[in-house]
């Protein structure tokens, strides 16, 4: 086998603010997460992606970077971060950072200077006069709703922002941006890591500043997503500094189709090495995530095929910290917690790619349980629920749709054990601990068989140990609404079906895709269920999971 190391590993997500605090501010930090790390590891961890550590005014939690090359003194020092990225690596595990340069702070020196017209940073962000009755430059509206433009009395333009406003954007059509940002990439590779996270990249490049076309989500976005402009940054990046560090990218890619996930994966075309994309988790949405429909598991195998089949890796994921817990999304948070929670665990490590764990799925963390908006956060939550006030919808509807999308639904504190603070933090944590927390917690599942947890473990040392798992090709089987069945195939190697109950109720073993299953112990082997089961007649039971290996073919 002979595949880079990106492959083989498990990567885990840190949102550091809620991984560990170990000095009772209630703010996670950089020594809380150092003393974490045998944690991580005993999951079998390969690679850490921690998103942002810098310095931030915090108005998008830390996506909004006053300096790149700093660490913010809420998470410790450089001398904190070196001594992680040097205990990771006593222990095998890399560290990727969170690279956000679509935009920086409003705070950062770089916009200081560019709306005072100081050289040579005037042309480092996107200004425009705006119209003749002091209208904005153009119709464009943004990921937290709204305009995209900005008054700014200092510079006596607009400025443009994709996301807050104190997230202006940078002008990547000014190469001196591209050479500062590399600039930032060499900082952090010198000091040892091994790559990036990059936040929203396929709308760095705004190809024009026309009017955008149709009702007024994200309107624009045909300017400025997924550009030739882009993939000429994109290279130019790989070319200058990651082929030359041998580091490894992961983008951040919403809204992307399978055709551009190609181009902007393809090895030969030397972009990025995987990409996130957000069908597969948008099955149980009309237009938006404020609009639910009932979910499908034949609608997820339809997309999760596309991907599957449409890229040579996928990156693969069910949570992160804009998404809401999947145990509570897709899964059954109440009657069916243990075995949905262990069932996304099989999903996760038997499609075809590297998986992401984000922090707290491995002990199922559920959506959070605040009671009022008051409770929240999260900007993007907070400036929602403020315009659908605008619009005219009802409280009551409000909070429900936010309540079940919102991204603080999976920001709130690591759940470590049973005692005050939740292990997380000896002071106030800056964002509520779920109540459950005296039910689901790391140290309750650390030694029990049958937890989430120790479930992690098992199917992270399973794909681990399985070239068929690692290398295998994804053919889909059999879906319907409640139902996934997937197999892969790796040449001389014993062929893996993949069985996914994802419903509340019993599924009859009927029709020819049962076939493994009825002959586990016979014809086949169970490599692992979520119910503990060995054998199979009659139904698989609501949300259970199971992974069956066919016999080797003998030798002849
Ligand atoms: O997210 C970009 C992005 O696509 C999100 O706005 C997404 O549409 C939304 O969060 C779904 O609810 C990245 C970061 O992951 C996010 O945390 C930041 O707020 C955003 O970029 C701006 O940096």
């Amino acid at each position: 086998m002979n595949l880079p190391w990106w492959k083989t590993s498990v990567f885990y997500q840190i949102y550091p603010r809620s991984f560990q605090d170990s000095n009772g501010d209630g703010f996670g930090d950089i020594p809380g997460i150092i003393s974490r790390l045998d944690e991580l590891a005993s999951l079998g961890v390969g690679c850490l992606w921690l998103s942002p550590l810098y310095p931030s005014p915090d108005a998008d939690n830390g996506y909004d970077i006053a300096d790149y090359c700093a660490i913010d003194p809420r998470y410790g020092t450089l001398d904190d971060f070196d001594e992680l990225v040097s205990q990771a690596g006593a222990r095998g595990i890399r560290i990727i950072m969170d690279l956000v340069v679509n935009h920086t702070s409003d705070e950062h020196r770089w916009f200081q200077a560019s709306r005072a017209r100081v050289d040579p940073y005037t042309d480092y962000y996107i200004w425009r006069p705006g119209g003749p009755s002091g209208e904005p430059p153009n119709n464009w509206t943004g990921f937290f709703m709204g305009s995209t433009w900005e008054w700014d009395d200092v510079r006596g333009e607009f400025y443009l922002h994709l996301f807050d406003k104190k997230q202006p954007d940078l002008n990547w059509h000014n190469p001196a941006v591209l050479a500062e940002i590399e600039d930032v990439l060499r900082f952090w590779l010198d000091r040892g890591i091994a790559g990036f996270r990059c936040d929203v990249i396929t709308c760095l490049f705004k190809t024009s500043l026309d009017d955008g076309k149709g009702l007024p989500i994200v309107r624009g976005i045909e300017h400025y997503k997924t550009q030739p402009g882009l993939h000429e940054i994109l290279r130019a990046l790989r070319r200058d500094v990651l082929d030359p560090y041998n580091a490894f990218t992961v983008g951040e890619a919403a809204m992307v189709t399978v055709e551009e996930g190609r181009e902007l994966t393809d090895p030969s075309r030397g972009e990025l090495d995987l990409i996130f994309y957000f069908d597969h988790l948008e099955v149980d949405h009309i237009f938006s995530k404020y609009g639910p429909k009932p979910f499908s598991a034949k609608e997820l195998m339809r997309r999760l095929t596309v991907w599957q089949q449409g890229l040579h890796w996928n990156a693969l994921y069910l949570e992160n910290h804009d998404q809401p817990r999947i145990v509570s999304h897709y899964g059954n948070d109440q009657a069916y917690w243990l075995r949905s929670a262990k069932l996304f665990a099989v999903m996760l490590m038997t499609l075809r790619g590297s998986p992401f764990i984000y922090q707290g799925q491995e002990i199922g963390m559920t959506n959070f349980d605040f009671t009022s908006i008051d409770e929240l956060n999260d900007v993007e939550s907070r400036n929602t629920y403020a315009m659908f006030g605008r619009i005219g919808i009802p409280k009551p509807a409000r909070w429900a749709m936010i309540r079940q999308s919102s991204r603080d639904n999976a920001r709130t504190p690591m759940q470590w054990d049973a005692s005050d603070g939740a292990g997380f933090s000896t002071g106030t944590p800056w964002l509520r601990i779920n109540r459950n927390y005296q039910f689901i917690n790391y140290a309750a599942q650390e030694h029990n068989p049958d937890s989430v947890l120790s479930f992690y473990r098992q199917m992270v040392r399973l794909r681990a140990d399985s070239p068929t798992l690692l290398e295998g090709d994804f053919i889909p089987v059999f879906a319907n609404r409640a139902l996934m069945v997937f197999r892969r195939e790796f040449s001389g190697e014993p062929a893996v079906t993949v069985f996914l109950n994802m419903s509340n109720h019993a599924q009859p073993l009927s029709g020819p895709w049962a076939t493994p299953l009825l002959q586990c112990g016979t014809a086949t082997t169970c490599l692992a269920a979520n119910t503990g089961r060995t054998k199979f007649t009659g139904a698989l039971v609501p949300w259970e999971a199971v992974v069956v290996q066919d016999a080797v073919e003998p030798e002849s």
